[in-house]
């Protein structure tokens, strides 16, 4: 396997400021990309009359697949809101269920909303630089980004975790995380 790999597999360079990965592709997530995540549909049909903005890019490093390895990913969260709720990722379920994750922190000001598949409880969890996030296997995970800044974080995973967005827009996060005096606030969607 380790001779098989060449070297920008195995080595990947990132920048801080734009999240981006070298040699690797950006994807990116607009504003009409996320119909249906937020809550105040109003505000998100008079937003996206406005424009159509970036929300996220997202670039990923998946050098092998099969029973161990790891892929990762680099996400930049623009700051913002629809209404007085927080941007946000769309959010997934892993489609093999049991993979969790680890989401590391390197710039800006968020959170991570943990929705637990069985009993749908849910953590809002703070992201930020110089801490750690644990996804457990079997649980929903959506980043927010609560300050002024770009959100930038690194996602590490299993090879075969695989990404379900289906069960999300069919049925999304139970709770919303909203802006109040200045701070999120969790509530029910
Ligand atoms: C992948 C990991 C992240 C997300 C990224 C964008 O398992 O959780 O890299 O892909 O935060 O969110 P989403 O929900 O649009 O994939
Ligand atoms: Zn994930």
């Amino acid at each position: 396997m380790l001779l098989s790999l060449k070297l920008e597999d195995l080595f990947v360079a990132y920048s801080l400021d734009s999240a981006a990965l070298s040699n690797r592709p950006m994807v990116k997530r607009y504003l009409s990309d996320l119909r249906g995540s937020f809550a105040d549909a109003a505000a998100y049909e008079a937003a996206l009359a406005q424009g159509n903005p970036l929300l996220y890019e997202v670039s990923a490093v998946e050098p092998a697949t099969g029973d161990g390895q790891l892929h990762y990913g680099l996400g930049i969260l623009y700051p913002g809101n629809i209404g007085d709720e927080y941007y946000l990722t769309k959010g997934h379920y892993h489609t093999h269920r049991p993979a969790a994750e680890i989401y590391i922190g390197l710039k800006g000001e968020g959170a991570m909303v943990l929705e637990d598949e069985a009993t749908g409880e849910t953590r809002l969890v703070p992201l930020r630089a110089n801490s750690a996030v644990y996804v457990p296997g079997h649980t929903a995970h959506r980043t927010v980004n609560t300050g002024a800044e770009p959100l930038v974080y690194i996602g590490v995973y299993p090879s075969n975790a695989g990404h379900d967005y289906g069960a999300i827009a069919k049925k999304n996060f139970r709770k919303i995380v909203v802006q109040r005096d200045g701070h999120p606030v969790l509530l029910d969607r």
